[in-house]
C-alpha cells in the first residue's frame, strides 16, 4: 500500500491513500523465462535430479500447465514466438542466426498501446535492437555468466558479478521505479542461465560435490528403431563435443570404459547444470518477495517458463533443437490470485504461440486478427474452451550440431516427426504406449491408416498456418 496524489483539493483534505492494486485496472505482468531450462528440472514438475522451491511457489499459488510446447526448440526462434504471436516463417526468425525486424508487431507494443510501461531485461538474443520496450538492459548474443557487459538502453555498460544475480538486480530496480506510477507494467524478464557453458556462481559452486545425480531412464537408448537422423546429431553426452561445451570441467580420467567416460561427462554436465539452476531459483524467489513485500502480488501475473526445454542425458543426449519430447516441452507456471486457482494443473495443449494473445487478453487488448496464436486465460481459470486445440504443429529451420530440417505434429497419443534434411525419413510414436519415445513404429504395417490420417491432420495445420512447404 501507498499513497499516490489524487490532486490539491484531496491533498487537503484527511489523508487518504489507495494502493495501486485500485487505481489499476489492469494487471501487471512478469514474464520470466530462463534459457533451456527443461521442465523435469523443476520440482514442481515431479524432478527426480533436483528442488527448485522458488519457482515451486508459483505452481503451489497458480496453476502449472503439463502440456506446454516450444514449437521450434531454439533460443532465438521460441523468443520471436513469444514476441510476435507468430509462427518463425511469418515473423522471420527461423534460427539463431537470422535478425529479427524489430519494426513488425509485437506483444510489447501492443501493450504501450493501452498504457503499460513496459521492460525488458536480461536475454534477448535477437541481433536487432530491442522496440517496443520504454527501457531495456540486455545483453550482446548469448552474454557472460561473470562480468557481463549489458546495454542499458543501447548504451553498454562492464558489470561486475553474476549474470542471474544481476539481471535480477535491474529487473529490480525498475519495477522500484514503477512503484509511482499510475500506469501497469509489463516486464520481460530473461535469464541467460542455465544456457552452456553452465558455469555456477561461487554459492553454489560445491552443490551436489557429494552426491551423484541419477541417471535419467534413457540415458542408454541404443536409437535402433530411428531414422539416421539422431546418428548425426553431434550433441551427445560424452562424444565428440567435449571440447566444445565441456573442456572447462577438464579431462576424462585415463583408463575409463566408454560407458564410464559417459557417465562422467554427465555428472560433470547436470551438476553444473543444476548449479546454475540454483541460482536461477533463489533469483525467482526475490522476485517474488519483492512483489509480496512491496504490496504488488495480488494485482501482477507472474509468469515462469524456459525458451524451450532440454536433454538431460535424455536418450544419451544433451542440447535441444529435436521434436522428441524433453527438447519440445516447456515448463509454464502461472501466479494470479485474482483469478487462478491455487494449486491448479492444466493438461490442455497449449504453446509459445499463444502466449502473446493469452497476455494481450488479461490486459484488456483485442488481439490483432494476423497474430496465429489463441488466448488460453480461459483454461488458466479452469474452464476449457470446447474447440480447443489437440495437436501442434512443430518445425525446426536451422541445420545446426548435425540436426537438420525437420517439422511434425503433437497430437494427444500421437507424435509424427519428418525429418527434411536429406531426407531422412519420417518417425512415429504412440506416446500412450511409448512416453520416452523408444520405438519408432512408422514402418509398423498396422499403422498404415494411421499414419495417412495423421499426414492429413499435418496438412491440415500447415495450411492453418499459412505453411508454404
Ligand atoms: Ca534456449
Amino acid at each position: 500500500m501507498k499513497p499516490i496524489c489524487l490532486g490539491v483539493a484531496v491533498l487537503s483534505l484527511a489523508p487518504f491513500t489507495m494502493s495501486k492494486e485500485q487505481v489499476q485496472e489492469k494487471p501487471n505482468i512478469i514474464f520470466i523465462m530462463s534459457d533451456d531450462h527443461a521442465a523435469h528440472a523443476v520440482s514442481a514438475y515431479g524432478s527426480k535430479i533436483n528442488k527448485t522451491p522458488n519457482i515451486d511457489r508459483l505452481a503451489k499459488d497458480g496453476m502449472r500447465f503439463d502440456n506446454c510446447f516450444c514449437l521450434n526448440s531454439i533460443c532465438s526462434p521460441s523468443r520471436a514466438i513469444i514476441l510476435t504471436g507468430k509462427y518463425s516463417h511469418i515473423n522471420g526468425v527461423m534460427g539463431n542466426r537470422t535478425e529479427f525486424d524489430g519494426s513488425q508487431q509485437t506483444l510489447p507494443k501492443l501493450l504501450q498501446q493501452v498504457g503499460y510501461q513496459t521492460a525488458i531485461v536480461g536475454k534477448w538474443h535477437l541481433k536487432s535492437a530491442p522496440t517496443g520496450f520504454h527501457y531495456s538492459n540486455v545483453l550482446p548474443g548469448q552474454g557472460e555468466y561473470h562480468n557481463p557487459i549489458m546495454i542499458e538502453n543501447g548504451k553498454r555498460k562492464k558489470n561486475e558479478g553474476y549474470v542471474t544475480d544481476l539481471i535480477t538486480d535491474r529487473a529490480i530496480t525498475w519495477l522500484k521505479k514503477q512503484e509511482t506510477s499510475e500506469s501497469p507494467f509489463f516486464l520481460m524478464l530473461h535469464h541467460k542461465a542455465p544456457h552452456a557453458n553452465w558455469e555456477p556462481d561461487e554459492k553454489h559452486m560445491t552443490m551436489y560435490s557429494e552426491e551423484d545425480i541419477p541417471l535419467p531412464e534413457t540415458f542408454n537408448d541404443d536409437h535402433k528403431t530411428r531414422t539416421a537422423q539422431i546418428k548425426n546429431h553431434r550433441l551427445k553426452v560424452g562424444q565428440k563435443q567435449w571440447d566444445l561445451h565441456f573442456k572447462r570441467f577438464g579431462k576424462i580420467p585415463e583408463g575409463m570404459t566408454e560407458q564410464e567416460k559417459r557417465e562422467w561427462v554427465y555428472q560433470k554436465y547436470m551438476k553444473n547444470y543444476l548449479r546454475c539452476i540454483a541460482s536461477l531459483d533463489d533469483n525467482v524467489g526475490r522476485v517474488l518477495d519483492y512483489l509480496e513485500e512491496s504490496g504488488q502480488s495480488e494485482n501482477t501475473i507472474v509468469v515462469y517458463t524456459s525458451d524451450q526445454g532440454f536433454f538431460l542425458g535424455d536418450h544419451g543426449l544433451y542440447d535441444k533443437r529435436f521434436m522428441y519430447e524433453h527438447s519440445l516441452r516447456m515448463p509454464l507456471l502461472i501466479r494470479y490470485p485474482k483469478e487462478i486457482a491455487a494449486g491448479s494443473s492444466a493438461d490442455s495443449m497449449v504453446s509459445n504461440l499463444d502466449f502473446a494473445s493469452t497476455f494481450l487478453d488479461y490486459a484488456q487488448v483485442p488481439i490483432p486478427k494476423d497474430i496465429q496464436g489463441e488466448s488460453f486465460k480461459s483454461i488458466a481459470h479452469g474452464s476449457i474452451p470446447e474447440d480447443w486445440k489437440t495437436s501442434i504443429y512443430y518445425r525446426f529451420y536451422e541445420e545446426s550440431f548435425g540436426v537438420g530440417e525437420h517439422e511434425g505434429i503433437r497430437t494427444e497419443r500421437y507424435k509424427l516427426i519428418h525429418f527434411l534434411y536429406g531426407d531422412m525419413g519420417w518417425e512415429l510414436y504412440d506416446l500412450s504406449k511409448d512416453p520416452n519415445e523408444l520405438n519408432n513404429v512408422y514402418r509398423t504395417p498396422e499403422n498404415k491408416y494411421l499414419i495417412e490420417d495423421l499426414k492429413e491432420q499435418l496438412s491440415v495445420l500447415k495450411a492453418k498456418y499459412q505453411v508454404e512447404m
